[in-house]
């Protein structure tokens, strides 16, 4: 694969599995019953989605194949940094381009400018002052199959999130050197996929003011010291640190400057919660008419490791390790319960990687008695927040934000 021309053959090497594997609601709900009852170990895992490889990729679990929908799988959280070829992918459209000719490719910013820009890849990497930090990229509706009663989307269970080391441009040089003008409120950003069917929104994101003046977000080319992946957004990506991934536009193809604000779709009316504290109505209600945008990520933690289908004998040493992150004040602590949250144990906490990052966390056990063995973990955070219970885990109609403390059952013989 060249620098300048990179071709990935996304139709050709796809598998076809007949419609893909669209949730039914039926369906959906027998996952949901299973994976809530703790106590009748791995069901959940019965109903996972295929295991698909798809260019770059290493086989994931395949929600769809057309967008392609990739979740990764729980045990690649045994580790802080998610490797490009096991980062969990998501598109809303399906006509995504298999190539990218950096000869012809632009990032173009206008509108309420003096000097609009047609950037090219080279341009943007030598113009502009490079960054690099770690980042947790996390679906709004990562987690959903967990909510009861179930809501309507992709059925991802823990894996439509990762973390990466994200390498490119602070997006307010770029839009400095547009000479972007005192007046500007907005920003419109672009991905270069496009809609199947005509009057379908294009996928397109807005930022306001104080968004685009963070000196955090940056236009990114490089994930984990590599070109992005093209599933990813290849040649480059908006990330958004401490916010929901829906920000992070892929494949970042115009950037539109507004003097005032102008509905958007993916952001005025999609991603978008009860507009109350928690972002919750009564479970079974439907969206309220005021809601707001989903953006600053809620405090969560994920157990990787033991697999529910580890074999584990009575005196083994187990390690439990997972991850832990927040929108950015920093995870304190991590707590892990074997009796059902009646008691609760500080586990080990690895090296920080930065505010946005994964804090990977483990615990070392040695089960005495042979049975079913349900592992809690709980992360609480520098300002003191902490995950909910999943028995008081609010409840909204799109199934955003679950993050109540994550468990998963073993069996100890
Ligand atoms: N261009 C484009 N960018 C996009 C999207 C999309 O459909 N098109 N989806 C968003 C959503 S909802 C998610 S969860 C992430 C998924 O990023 P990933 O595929 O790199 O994991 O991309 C975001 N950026
Ligand atoms: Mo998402």
């Amino acid at each position: 694969m060249t620098d300048m021309r990179r071709r990935v053959f996304i139709k050709s090497s796809l598998v076809s599995l007949g419609a893909g594997i669209i949730c039914t609601p039926a369906w959906s709900q027998k996952i949901n019953m299973l994976s809530r009852s703790m106590e009748q170990g791995s069901a959940s895992e019965a109903f996972q989605p295929p295991m698909m490889a798809f260019p770059e990729k290493k086989p994931l679990w395949m929600h769809s194949d057309s967008p392609p929908l990739l979740e990764t799988p729980r045990e690649a959280f045994a580790n802080a940094v998610t490797p490009n070829d096991e980062f969990f992918v998501r598109w809303h459209h399906a006509v995504i381009p298999d190539t990218i000719d950096l000869k012809t490719y632009r990032l173009s910013v206008s509108g309420n400018v003096d000097t609009p820009l047609e950037l090219s890849l080279a341009e943007l990497k030598s113009r502009f002052e490079a960054v690099e930090f770690y980042a947790v990229k996390q679906c709004g509706g990562n987690s959903r199959s967990s909510f009861s009663p179930v809501t309507s989307g992709i059925q991802w269970h823990h894996g439509a999130m990762g973390c990466a080391l994200w390498k490119g441009v602070r997006l307010r040089d770029v839009l400095a050197a547009a000479k972007i003008k005192p007046n500007s409120e907005f920003l419109k950003l672009n991905g270069l996929e496009r809609p199947i069917l005509p009057g379908t929104p294009p996928f397109m994101r807005k930022l306001d003011k104080d968004e685009f003046n963070r000196e955090d977000v940056i236009i990114a080319y490089q994930m984990n010291g590599e070109d992005l992946p093209l599933l990813n957004g290849y040649p480059l990506v908006l990330i958004v640190p401490g916010y929901f991934a829906d920000n992070w536009v892929k494949m970042l193809e115009r950037i539109d400057v507004l003097d005032k604000d102008e509905p958007v779709f993916y952001t005025d009316k999609a991603y978008r919660l009860p507009a109350n504290p928690f972002g919750s109505v009564a479970p079974g209600d439907p969206m309220p008419k005021d809601t707001r945008a989903l953006k600053a990520l809620n405090i969560k933690s994920v157990i990787a490791t033991p697999s529910e289908k580890a074999v584990i004998h009575r005196g083994d040493q187990v390690e439990m390790a997972g991850v832990a992150f927040d929108a950015g004040y920093g995870i304190k602590e991590v707590l892990v319960s074997m009796d059902h949250g009646k008691s609760w144990t500080s586990a080990t906490l690895d090296k920080d990687l930065g505010r946005y990052a994964f804090r990977r966390w483990s615990y070392t056990f040695t089960p005495s008695k042979s049975g079913i063995l349900t592992l809690m973990s709980r992360a609480i955070n520098r300002l003191g927040e902490t995950q909910p219970l999943p028995a008081n885990m609010e409840w909204n109609p799109s199934g955003y934000a679950w993050n109540a403390a994550d468990h998963l059952t073993i069996k100890v013989l």
